[in-house]
């Protein structure tokens, strides 16, 4: 079974993951590592510490001379700014951050012992086990992207895309991850508002997983259906309060006629359908078309315009702290999306074609695509 764990503070020494139940013989390039780290870094309305760290990955095991060795895979990420026994006690918690609850919780009279775990930088650890998750789904020829679909009050027009290496060539340069170029326009004056306010703001991403194979989950059981579970993969992503799946929404309030997506059959060609509404899934399962999530991240709760809070000592009304802190990070979540999706498709993957060793994995997953293939 793969697993993963991160361990870190925000301002500690270092975040670290440790990915355990990878097959043996998975090519691991570091520099696409490093790559998939840069990702998760950039956009438009990201806070100073950007600017200062590097994110660097440095595999401590599981992997010898650039393959997998079977063993679990240790990533560490230095942080340099690594300041966390100097920063000062914090006793004004952020209205719908982690502050006041995990203070209660843990019985801590210092609200930084709770933020600096709950603080979206363990993020960049998770986004090293996904970068390794996305190479060996690679070797499947499955692929991730994922693009901003609204910043703000602006919605982007949706994107058409073939493969992921497309989606990726078309955003991964533009200063908000998104296709629709006038609507980035729009996006970066919110935000250039935001900094002037100090205020925050939330938005959509989306990811999309291409090459997926048909039957990964299952209906048999509620904790099978791999929808729910990339539901849950997305909403443990910080500031992200709600997860759509296809045209989820929408369908909601049409009639069923015009929200199914229709059967053909065409010999040679096997199956197909004419649209993805299902977003990639019917009945829990993997339909094998492209897998389609978005997650919607309400604006960040540090806010250089803090709102009105409690001292936790006094019981008095104040402001809540304030943080250094990023204006959105909506073009980042979707990287941190997609290393998600890609942990619970490898997962997925895993689970069906049973493997220790990547060669045994390609020879079944081969396998089943001819059965399918055959149906
Ligand atoms: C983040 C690092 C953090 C924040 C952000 C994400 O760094 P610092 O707290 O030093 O500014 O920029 O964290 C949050 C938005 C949050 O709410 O905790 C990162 O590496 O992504």
């Amino acid at each position: 079974m793969l697993r993963f764990v991160t361990a870190g503070e925000s301002h500690g020494p270092s975040l670290v993951a440790i990915l355990d139940g990878l097959p043996a013989g998975v090519p691991i390039d570091v520099q696409r590592l490093q790559q998939e780290m840069r990702r998760r870094q950039l956009g438009y309305g990201r806070g100073p510490r950007m600017q200062l760290e590097t994110d660097t990955v440095e595999l401590l095991s599981g992997v010898r001379r650039g393959i997998t060795l079977g063993s679990p895979v240790a990533l560490m990420i230095k942080n340099k700014d690594a300041s966390i026994d100097r920063l000062p006690v914090v006793t004004q918690p952020r209205p719908g951050h982690a502050d006041l609850t995990g203070a209660i919780k843990y019985d801590h009279r210092d609200i930084r012992n709770v933020l600096e775990r709950a603080s979206a930088r363990e993020t960049a650890a998770r986004v090293a086990v996904g970068a390794v998750c996305q190479q060996l789904l690679a070797s499947l020829d499955i692929t991730l992207a994922s693009h901003v679909t609204a910043l703000g009050s602006v919605r982007a027009t949706p994107a058409v895309a073939a493969s992921a290496t497309a989606l990726r060539a078309k955003v991964d340069g533009t200063p908000l991850r998104c296709v629709d170029s006038a609507a980035t326009k729009q996006m970066i004056r919110q935000i250039d508002a935001a900094v002037k306010t100090g205020d925050t703001l939330g938005g959509v991403f989306e990811v999309l997983a291409f090459g997926v194979p048909p039957g990964l989950g299952s209906y048999v059981q509620y904790d099978r259906r791999l929808d729910a579970i990339l539901g849950r993969a997305i909403l443990s992503i910080h500031a992200v309060k709600a997860v759509e799946i296809g045209d989820g929404v929408l369908g909601a309030s049409l009639p069923g006629s015009s929200v199914q997506d229709e059967i053909f059959y065409k010999k040679g060609a096997g199956f197909r359908r004419s649209s993805n509404r299902a977003g990639g899934f019917e009945g829990g399962m993997t339909t094998g078309q492209p897998i389609v999530v978005r997650g919607f991240l309400k604006p960040l709760s540090t806010l250089r315009k803090p709102l009105r809070s409690v001292e936790i000592n006094t019981k008095r009304p104040v402001v809540a702290t304030v943080e250094r802190t990023d204006v959105t990070t909506v073009p980042a979540a979707g990287v941190i999306g997609e290393a998600m999706i890609a942990f619970e498709l490898a997962r997925a993957v895993l689970e069906k074609f049973g493997s220790d060793s990547l060669r045994e994995l390609q020879r079944n997953h081969q396998s089943y695509l001819r059965q399918v293939a055959q149906f």
